[in-house]
Formats: structure tokens, C-alpha cells, sequence
């Protein structure tokens, strides 16, 4: 690395609240997609979203990933005033209730901003700014931002992953989208890189990056990781998604081994004791 440039970061400024990089962090999942108020309407839902983020800050979560558009293959497109519908209320609500960052799950510029307006402390954008505007509206929030690698869109991405060499392929779009980062002045201590397990990738595909992660360490960027729930888990142990938890904590702490320092996870509290037990070992040391 050339010494003009600034070093990524050892901590992230989420918007006045410093997280310490140098240990593995894990960003509790709270899901505000329809299906999930089809039944009481938005104000109960308010309620119950509050309730499982009570639980997952109590567990130890250092983030919680607030997401109003699902990338399921088939769901359909959500309008900008659809999505700061759904999230907005949930990110004050967080703000005010919790000790803990809100991340927004979003591509949107508009989401973006009003986002940080809210309070949010991170941007997580599974396709990397790529979408009109989002770059700039994610360079006037002076947040951090998780960088994510698709290959395709959520529509068809499964269809034929298809890759020269998936690490070098991965981190040579991660290097284009860090590049992209600079040319709008966001300044690499903000940056969060991320393979994006699932997302365009066959099971080799996820195998090989999760095995590879030291070459994204070696970037220096700090590296998110989700693998909860995800098929690959489902292809490994031939479980349906509701039966894949104890095949998730193992691919969090295998994740931490390699060097992940954010661990995107749906069930917080076995993720937490898996993430416990890997850092415990590379420290050879318990607790602190
Ligand atoms: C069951 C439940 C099966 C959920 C699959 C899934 C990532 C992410 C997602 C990720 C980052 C998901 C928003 C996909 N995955 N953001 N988001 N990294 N940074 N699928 O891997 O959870 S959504």
C-alpha cells in the first residue's frame, strides 16, 4: 500500500458509535418485507420487530441489518415510498429504543439518505453502489458502507453462475467498486468489503471464497460475511432453511477463523456463542 493513502479502517465511526474492528462483530437480521405484516398491519409489526431487536441486542449484537426490499428470486420491485415506509419507522424507533447500530439493507439513494437521517450508522448494499445516485447520496452521509459482490441481479442470478476464477473475479469487482468509492471522495476507512455468499455463486463457488477469504484479508478491508440460512448450508447437510442453524453457527465460526469480522446472521444468540468460541481460539485466551 502506498503511504499517501489512508489505511482501512481498525474501527468504524457508525455515526458516533465507534465499533473495534480488531475482534468479530455480529449484525443481527430484522427482515421488513410485506409478508412478514400481512397479518396485524404495520403497528403491530413495529411492535414485534422491536421485541426480536430487544433480543438479539441483548445477545450481544453489535449491529442490526434493517432490509424493506427482499432479493428472493421471484419478489417484486419495491417503490422508493414503499421502502421508507417500511423501514423508516423500525430505524427511529431502533435509534431511540437501543444501544446498538442500525445498518439499512437498501440500494436506493433516496432510502440512503433518509436512512442516515434517521440515525443509521452503516449502509449495506448488495449491489455496491451501483444504482443512480446511491454512490454520492452514500458519500454525503459520511458513514461506513458494506460493499457487496453480486454476479447477476436477484431475478436471475442462480440461473448459471459463471466465474474465470471466482476469488480473482470477486476481488477485482470489490477493487472496481472501491476505486468508484474513491472518485466520489468516501475514504477507505468507511469501506466494508463482502463476497456475497449466494449471490450469483454456485456451492464451489461460496466453497472456494469462504476457504480463499485470506486473499480479502489481505486487501486490509474489513470483511462482512452472511451465510445464514443460505442454500449452501442446505446443500451441505440436505436441510430446508428452517432446519439450518447449527450449520450456520459452524460456517460463522469457520468465517471468523479465515478473518470475517462482521457475521450477518439471522439467529443471533448461537451466532454470538459460535463467534465466541473461534475468537477465543485464535486468541488463545478466553473473554476480553
Ligand atoms: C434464507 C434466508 C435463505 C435468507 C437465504 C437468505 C447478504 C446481505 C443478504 C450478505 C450482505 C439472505 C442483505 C440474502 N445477504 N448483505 N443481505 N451480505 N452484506 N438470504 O451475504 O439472507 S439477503
Amino acid at each position: 500500500m502506498t503511504a499517501d493513502l489512508q489505511p482501512p479502517a481498525q474501527v468504524l465511526n457508525c455515526a458516533g458509535r465507534s465499533v473495534d474492528l480488531s475482534r468479530p462483530h455480529v449484525m443481527g437480521i430484522l427482515n421488513v418485507t410485506p409478508d412478514s405484516f400481512s397479518d396485524g398491519g404495520r403497528f403491530l409489526h413495529l411492535d414485534s420487530s422491536l421485541r426480536h431487536v430487544a433480543e438479539m441486542v441483548a445477545a450481544g449484537a453489535s449491529f442490526i441489518d434493517v432490509g424493506g426490499e427482499s432479493t428472493r428470486p421471484g419478489a417484486a420491485a419495491v417503490s422508493i415510498s414503499e421502502e421508507l415506509d417500511r423501514v423508516i419507522p423500525v430505524i427511529d424507533a431502533i435509534v431511540r429504543e437501543f444501544d446498538v447500530v442500525v445498518s439499512i439493507d437498501t440500494s436506493k439513494a433516496e432510502i440512503i439518505r433518509a436512512a442516515a437521517t434517521a440515525g443509521a450508522g452503516l449502509i449495506n448494499d448488495v449491489r455496491a453502489l451501483r444504482e443512480a445516485g446511491a454512490l454520492e447520496a452514500a458519500a454525503d452521509t459520511a458513514l461506513p458502507l458494506c460493499l457487496m459482490h453480486m454476479q447477476g441481479q436477484p431475478a436471475d442470478m442462480q440461473n448459471s453462475p459463471n466465474y474465470y476464477n471466482v476469488v480473482a473475479d470477486v476481488l477485482a469487482f470489490l477493487e472496481k467498486r472501491i476505486a468508484a468509492c474513491e472518485t466520489v471522495g468516501i475514504d477507505r476507512s468507511r469501506i466494508v468489503i463482502d463476497p456475497g455468499f449466494g449471490f450469483g455463486k454456485t456451492a464451489e463457488h461460496n466453497l472456494q471464497l469462504l476457504n480463499r477469504m485470506s486473499e480479502f484479508v489481505q486487501t486490509g478491508f474489513p470483511i462482512l460475511v452472511g451465510l445464514s440460512r443460505k442454500s449452501l448450508l442446505g446443500k451441505i447437510t440436505g436441510r430446508d432453511v428452517e432446519q439450518r442453524l447449527a450449520g450456520g453457527v459452524a460456517a460463522a465460526a469457520l468465517a471468523v477463523t479465515k478473518g470475517a469480522r462482521i457475521i450477518r446472521a439471522h439467529d443471533v444468540p448461537a451466532t454470538i456463542d459460535a463467534v465466541k468460541v473461534a475468537q477465543a481460539m485464535i486468541r488463545e485466551s478466553v473473554d476480553e
